[in-house]
């Protein structure tokens, strides 16, 4: 590795041990990364040294950044944190908030510092923050003060953490009046291009939380991955959507990807279907990022907004199901793009453009990835048969002192946990979450499957697919539906439209009408939730 800027050697101290590593690949001109990096420099500073300072960058709430401007103001929260909290290149640095221009300003300002960023989803409480503080080493922590009280909390359980500064604040000794004591200019850290700039976290259903470390060059790499060759934006275009920040989706999303290209981006505190929609309305928004059950949520108001600006959808999160694809297109007239992506690699690696979209297939591997189908054994599968996903490029998966790096990484693969197959065109067919495929007498039932054949009926809102034990045929796929407006809940009629849409067998014995399903705060259905008993 490079000589770390890092004074505090927490991040390289930490890592797992290079053996542990995926293999990573740079086997493209624009992935050749020199030896020192630091993002902010790339994505901000760059465009007002080229004279591109005055370009619109960041919109919120009744409030609009140039690159100049979002430049000055994150240089003075760099000063606040080095000169005011005694930040030293390496420390963690805990942000939480909701999606805003002061958000992305502190995110920057970290960058610059040298020092990790640890963003936060803005629901969790005080013991998921916990937990985070503990595992990262949290020193110090930018929180938004409408946020202020989980915070605290978990603080007095952790000591570690010695710094909160609260941002959005009119107090004395809140970041917005130390900001304005602190100079506009700061040389940001000549960081070293593996050195940690963030440790991302799994939105992770149970148990201990997954740190991800993600260095100055992947913050890079994905911007010269995905985007150029699926999304295809340019600098006039305008971002908007509703993954946190806090979400490596949302990051990419909505400030680094607009940024790499000198487009501006939306910032919205909250992005409900309605919301959002009235958003993308209001800034004539050009590109939205959000989740499949958003679309789908979305799609029957299309006609009360003016969304004529809007020219390119992208979904991740979850699989996209052929009956949302379809919805959306109907209703807007655009083509989804769909991406898997992972707070493991960052972000997307198997995707299409809307040019060579295939119905219910995810697309193939972005250029810089490599993706292939592996068995249990860990051998390459022939196409059509399912097996575990399995992705190398140049990001990977570096858990923060974890044992299950070893579950994650095998033979240089990153292994994403997810049931695939190729199909006779080489594209990557999505089948289920692999502790998700249902096994029912014998025959092996992706549930995300069935749930697009229930998608795909009228009657239907949103629905979860789940195997439940079952004496005889080992488990049972079972339903659970939410019904559209004025529908009332009709088993019979839902089996046989799922009978006649896939093969029978996988139809749901069991179905369950709810008013809503578990989700999480970045539009995952967690099944785990209902599997386990009322
Ligand atoms: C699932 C998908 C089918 C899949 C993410 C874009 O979701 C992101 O990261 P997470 O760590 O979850 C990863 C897992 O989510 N998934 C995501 N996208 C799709 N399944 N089709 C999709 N299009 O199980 C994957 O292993 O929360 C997504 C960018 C950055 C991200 N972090």
């Amino acid at each position: 590795m490079h000589p770390s800027a890092h004074l505090d050697s927490f991040a390289r101290d930490h890592l797992p041990p290079p053996e542990q590593w995926p293999e990573l690949v740079f086997d493209r001109p624009e992935l050749q990364f020199g030896p020192r990096l630091n993002a902010a420099t790339e994505l901000l500073d760059r465009w007002v040294e080229q004279g591109q300072g005055q370009r619109p960058c960041l919109q919120g709430a009744g409030m609009r950044w140039t690159y100049a401007e979002l430049q000055a103001e994150a240089n003075r929260i760099a000063n606040v944190l080095v000169h005011d909290l005694g930040v030293v290149p390496g420390h963690r640095v805990l942000l939480r908030g909701t999606n805003t221009p002061q958000l992305a300003a502190c995110w920057f300002a970290v960058i610059k510092a040298g020092a990790i960023a640890v963003a936060t989803m803005p629901l969790l409480r005080a013991g998921e923050l916990g937990k985070v503080i503990a595992k990262a080493e949290v020193t110090h922590a930018l929180c938004d003060a409408a946020l202020a009280d989980e915070l605290a909390a978990a603080q007095a359980q952790h000591p570690v953490l010695k710094h909160i500064v609260h941002f959005r604040s009119s107090a004395p000794d809140g970041l917005e009046a130390r900001a304005e004591r602190q100079p506009a200019m700061f040389t940001n850290v000549d960081t070293a291009s593996d050195d940690c700039a963030l440790i991302a976290f799994t939105s992770g259903t149970t148990g201990q939380p997954k740190g991800t470390m993600h260095f100055h060059r992947d913050v890079l790499a994905i911007c010269r991955c995905w985007p150029p060759h699926c999304l295809q934006a340019t600098a006039e275009d305008v971002f908007i959507g509703s993954p946190p920040l806090a979400f490596t989706f949302g990051l990419g999303g909505l400030l680094l990807f607009p940024m790499s290209v000198g487009a501006s981006a939306v910032l919205l505190e909250k992005a409900s279907p309605e919301l959002l929609l009235a958003a993308i309305a209001e800034h004539r928004a050009t590109v939205c990022f959000t989740a499949p059950t958003s679309y789908r949520a979305m799609a029957p108001l299309v006609a009360q907004h003016d969304l004529r600006a809007l020219r390119k959808c992208v979904s991740a999160g979850e699989a996209l199901p052929a009956a949302t694809r379809a919805l959306w297109k109907e209703k807007s007239g655009l083509e989804l793009i769909d991406g898997i992506g992972a707070t493991e690699l960052l972000h997307i690696f198997i995707s299409h453009t809307e040019a060579t979209v295939k119905p219910g297939a995810t697309g193939r591997p972005v250029p810089g990835y490599q993706a292939c189908i592996l068995d249990d054994d860990g051998r390459p599968l022939p196409r059509g048969q399912i097996g575990r996903l399995a992705v190398k490029g140049p990001t990977g998966c570096r858990y923060l002192a974890d044992d299950r790096q070893r579950q994650y990484v095998h033979d240089g693969w990153n292994l994403t946990g997810d049931a695939y197959l190729l199909d006779e065109d080489g594209d990557f067919v999505y089948q289920a979450r692999t502790d998700d495929m249902i096994i029912s007498g014998g025959y092996n039932i992706a549930g995300p499957e069935v749930e697009a054949a229930l998608l795909s009926h009228p009657a239907v809102a949103e629905c979860a697919v789940i195997g439940v034990p079952d004496e005889e045929r080992g488990q049972l796929v079972k339903a659970f539906v939410v019904l559209r407006e004025g529908h009332a809940p009709d088993v019979a009629a839902l089996q046989a439209h799922v009978k006649a849409t896939i093969a029978p067998y996988k139809y749901p014995r069991a179905i369950e009408f709810r008013d809503k399903l578990p989700r999480t705060e970045t539009g995952k259905l967690q099944r785990f939730k209902l599997r386990e008993p009322a």
